[in-house]
């Protein structure tokens, strides 16, 4: 199985004539990053160290002591913040990314099988990776906690059309909506949904979220409000429920999501 423990990397990098800007290591980087509950690390370097072999029967040992969604949060999803930090470093490449996304899907899907659910849904939420833009794996993410706290989520999944999402919001009316993007060339899919979703009287607030999106991004067209965080977005859809409208999320957002 392939493993990098171990592997000197500044060979690796002298071979494709490449300078390393740190000399953090993968080991040294879970040092400085991961959980210290050592049920939450074991989990989460499953994922740093891309083994999907093994990260199934990790995670189902884990959730004989630990709660599904801290397993998600403070085991997969902190194992792959630390692979996006490696990467940001130029320590992971995109194969590394792919390879430690795939060993977290494992994960997650054994772990959200054992999520409390059965419970009557808190209403429906429409979650899409924005037109051009192939990046899913932080709405994925977004996407189980959702789940998890009662709504019923419709995925449309990634790259999708800006009609095709009209077209749901119009058919399925849900409470609020969210998209992702990751690049700054699809990330103008938003503020044209909001518009067209304005225009024919629909004024449900537009979560805009993902890498290439800021709080001021957001807040700069009606509708839009921001989520930066997957853990954030129940929080948020909680109020939503309330009857908070795009208007008032965007003026007590701080308090909304303070502490996460
Ligand atoms: C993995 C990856 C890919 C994978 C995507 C696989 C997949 N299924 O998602 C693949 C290989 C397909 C890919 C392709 C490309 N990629 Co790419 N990719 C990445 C990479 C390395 C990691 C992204 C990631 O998944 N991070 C981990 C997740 C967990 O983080 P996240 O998505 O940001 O999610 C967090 C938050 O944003 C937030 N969040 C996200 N969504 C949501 C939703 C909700 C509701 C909420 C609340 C929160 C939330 O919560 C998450 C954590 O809590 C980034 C670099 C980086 N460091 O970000 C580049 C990056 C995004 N890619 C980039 C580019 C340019 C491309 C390509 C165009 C490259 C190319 N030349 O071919 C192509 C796209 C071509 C196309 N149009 O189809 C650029 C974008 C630059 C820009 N500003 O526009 C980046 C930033 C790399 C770079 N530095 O240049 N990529």
């Amino acid at each position: 199985m392939l493993s990098c423990e171990g592997a000197d990397f500044t060979k690796v990098l002298k071979r494709y004539d490449i300078e390393q800007q740190v000399v953090l290591s993968p080991e040294e980087m879970a040092r400085k990053m991961l959980p210290s509950d050592e049920i939450f690390r074991k989990v989460a370097e499953e994922v740093l160290y891309m083994r999907f072999r093994t990260v199934g029967p990790v995670v189902m040992e884990a959730l004989k002591q630990r709660n599904p969604l801290d397993i998600i949060n403070n085991g997969l999803v902190a194992g792959m913040e630390c692979v996006a930090k490696l990467y940001a470093e130029h320590v992971y490449y995109l194969p590394e990314i792919m390879m430690a996304a795939k060993t977290m899907e494992i994960g997650i899907a054994l772990a959200e099988k054992q999520v409390p659910g059965g419970r009557e849904s808190k209403g429906t939420v429409i979650m899409h990776a924005a037109e051009g833009d192939p990046h899913d794996i932080g709405k994925n993410i977004a996407a189980v906690m959702v789940r998890s706290s009662g709504y019923n989520v419709i995925d449309m999944g990634r790259d999708v059309p800006i009609v095709d999402f009209i077209a749901k919001v119009e058919e399925e009316k849900p409470i609020f909506a969210s998209g992702t993007a990751l690049m700054t060339t699809t990330m103008s899919a938003f503020p044209t949904e909001a518009k067209i979703l304005k225009e024919k009287g629909i004024e449900i607030p537009l979560m805009g979220c993902g890498g290439a999106v800021n709080r001021e991004f957001a807040n700069s067209y009606d509708l839009g409000i921001y989520s930066e965080k997957a853990p954030q977005t129940p929080l948020i859809a909680e109020k939503i429920r309330q009857g908070y409208d795009w208007k008032r999320i965007r003026e007590e957002w701080d308090e909304i999501v303070k502490g996460e």
